[in-house]
């Protein structure tokens, strides 16, 4: 029987692709020079899509005729439009759970970075301030006694606040409803978090419903000591707003792995000293993301071996 046919638009991790061409003819739309005539060639025979980094919209959707799956790479997908994809009845699948541990192991320590400000006190030691008996000045926020909100305790805000209770933090969250079985406080609006806790740990998806939720409203009531981390969605954080929070002292500091536009951080953020900044590395062992690729092959493999896929994203389970 013929293999069936998958889209590969942009670079996957080596081992995916090797995994994915054992059993299918997998077409590099990215080796291509002239993708628009290369697509052309192959577009009425592709089956399933298996997306790297990059966007899946209508206009890719439109010339996949046979499309029946579309795999992404990492477990927020708002890089890929579910609700068209719904409406032509393809499946959407994500990369769950095999980064949980990795993300909250770096959110923690963003969050220690941060109110630490260890990046800076390591340029110190680097631009030889140190070496001329300059200490770095004693850092006038501490991780101890501070109260961390979680807006987003999912999978991996779950993983975060377990490490933070290790760290003997009180712990608060917000999300669209109260948690069973979870005896961290409570909160039914993100303002009222901000209100209640010093450290905001930003782990929400992006997307509509969550773009610009952390406004300048939520960064008053954190206060002159709170500290926002963003290891979520650039999206989520109004970064205009943000960065007026911290230049006028509204907020104390912040530690950010997304933004707005990535990779574009803004000059803004980059002068402000109490930010610690990272480039979306959250995920990014190798170890964690071959996981995350093998999944995207996996889901692939066992859609067409039997007819499910193995991490759907929820949308398509309702
Ligand atoms: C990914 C991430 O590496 O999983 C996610 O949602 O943000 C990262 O782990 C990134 O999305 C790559 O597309």
């Amino acid at each position: 029987m013929a293999k069936p046919d998958i889209l590969m638009p942009y670079r996957l991790l080596p081992i995916a692709e090797a995994e994915l061409e054992k059993r299918f003819t997998v077409h590099k739309l990215f080796e291509a020079d002239d993708k628009d005539t290369q697509l052309a060639k192959i577009s009425e025979k592709i089956r399933g899509v298996a997306l790297g980094f990059g966007p899946f919209g209508p206009d890719l959707l439109e010339k996949l005729p046979n499309v029946e799956i579309v795999a992404g790479f990492g477990v927020g997908y708002d890089h890929i439009d579910v609700p068209a994809c719904l409406g032509q009845n393809v499946m959407v699948t994500h990369t769950p759970d095999v980064l949980n541990e990795e993300v909250a192991d770096t959110a923690i320590g963003l969050m220690i970075m941060a109110i630490r400000e260890l990046g800076q006190a390591e340029q110190w030691v680097r631009e030889g301030k140190w070496a001329e008996r300059k200490p770095y000045p004693t850092t006038q926020a501490t991780v101890r006694g501070r109260t961390l909100g979680i807006f987003g305790l999912g999978r991996i805000g779950k993983a975060i606040a377990k490490r933070a209770e290790a760290f003997g933090l009180d712990i608060h969250y917000y999300g669209r409803s109260k948690q069973d079985g979870v005896d961290y406080t409570y909160h039914a609006s993100l303002t009222e978090l901000a209100a209640a806790c010093d450290t905001l740990m930003v782990v929400a998806p992006g997307g509509p419903a969550t773009q610009h939720a952390v406004n300048a409203e939520v960064l008053k009531a954190l206060g002159p000591t709170g500290v926002v981390i963003n290891i979520g969605r650039g999206s989520v954080i109004d970064e205009t707003a943000l960065i007026a929070a911290l230049e006028d002292g509204t907020i104390y500091g912040a530690g950010l792995d997304v933004f707005e536009d990535e990779p574009n951080v803004p000059d803004a953020l980059l002068k402000l000293p109490r930010v610690t900044v990272l480039p979306h590395v959250g995920s990014a062992s190798q170890a964690t993301r071959d996981a995350m690729a093998l999944l995207v092959a996996d889901n692939i493999k066992s859609w067409f071996e039997t007819g499910k896929a193995i991490t759907p994203v929820p949308e398509m389970k309702k």
